[in-house]
């Protein structure tokens, strides 16, 4: 459908493009492309037009606003102050700058887009517009750095009850900051801080979940997938973005009152990790072993073949979990 093939170049480009490009790129006249925008536009899609540099897309429909998330608020504090912006370099660059500016305990910012999305160690991650929730919660936790992975640990429990919340089926933690639904990664997890000795001064929780996507990059398509891949429906942004904040903010508490044991416990239910043979790399360090639970601190501790049990940080390990055929003998 016209309609289609218009969004998909409109989401490709990301920025504008003229109506005598898109004509030209899809084979129609200039009034089939105004056709199709006229009719986006009336399904709730926001595309900005311009004379002479042609049309651009700012929003999709259940594109989390901060009017159309707080409709489905329910928390206390996370997402009380929230920053939307179209395009940004990151979220949590941002947030990190708001929190240096002085602000509050549990502000949110989103972006429709990202133009320099990262991932751990500054690798990429790819941030498309109208697709995915890329978000940052600011925390003022009252405890100390050591504990910091623990608000990683919370994060994806969030997304993994928010998500079985919302119908998806199969979903589950990769250790550390992974959510995996059938072996692929739909959510990633990039949590930074400023902090002393002994109290931690912000935390910048950064969360980035894809939901729309149609089609991943060729890098990433055997190990991305999106909701829309996953579960064949699309999601409305804006009501599961008001969820992962429900369930964050409810697991924060627990965390406070109850201590970690419960998060823990939660954690464990959900993680794909545990029982299945691992090999973690930090820079030149290699372990080898069965993932056999995480400690207090949320650290993974990994049974090696000589039965020594090693300690694994979390940080910016990566954790390759070989696919079930190579783990036969
Ligand atoms: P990570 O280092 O575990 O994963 C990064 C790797 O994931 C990349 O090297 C690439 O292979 C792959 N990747 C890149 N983009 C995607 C994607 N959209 N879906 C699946 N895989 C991808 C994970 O780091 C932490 C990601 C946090 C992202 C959020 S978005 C909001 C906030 N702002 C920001 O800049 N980062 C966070």
């Amino acid at each position: 459908m016209m309609r289609e093939k218009v969004l998909q170049a409109l989401q490709e480009s990301g920025d504008y493009l003229s109506g005598e490009a898109l004509s030209a790129l899809l084979g129609v006249s200039r009034t089939a492309v105004w056709k199709a925008v006229r009719a986006l536009r009336a399904a709730g899609y926001e595309i900005e037009s311009h004379p002479r540099v042609g049309y651009r897309l700012t929003g999709t429909p259940g594109a989390p606003t901060a009017e159309a998330v707080r409709r489905h608020l329910q928390t206390q504090q996370l997402g009380r102050s929230f920053i939307y912006r179209q395009e940004i370099d990151s979220t949590n660059r941002e947030a990190r700058r708001q929190a240096e500016a002085g602000a509050p305990h549990g502000l949110v910012v989103l972006a429709e887009r990202q133009t320099a999305g990262r991932g751990r160690l500054t690798r990429h991650w790819e941030s498309p517009a109208g697709t995915g929730i890329w978000m940052s919660l600011l925390l003022r936790p009252p405890f100390s750095p050591q504990r910091a992975p623990r608000l990683t640990l919370l994060a994806a429990l969030a997304v993994c009850q928010a998500l079985q919340e919302s119908g998806v089926r199969d979903v589950g933690i990769k250790w550390p900051n992974d959510i995996m639904i059938r072996g692929k990664k739909v959510c990633g997890i990039l949590t930074e801080m400023r902090a002393d000795m002994d109290r931690m001064e912000w935390a910048v929780v950064g969360i980035g979940l894809n939901v729309g996507q149609r089609q991943f990059p060729a890098e990433l398509a055997e190990t991305a997938s999106s909701l829309y891949l996953s579960c064949g429906r699309d999601f409305d942004r804006a009501a599961l973005t008001a969820g992962i904040l429900l369930a964050y903010e409810r697991n924060y508490e627990i965390l406070l009152a109850e201590g970690f044991a419960p998060i823990r416990a939660a954690w464990k239910e959900n993680c794909v990790t545990l029982g299945r043979p691992v090999t973690a790399r930090i820079f030149e360090q290699c372990w080898e072993g069965v993932a056999e639970d995480i400690d207090s601190e949320g650290s993974l501790l990994v049974r090696q073949a000589d039965g020594e049990l090693v300690t694994v940080l979390a940080g910016d390990v990566t954790l390759r979990i070989p696919d079930k055929e190579e783990e036969k003998p």
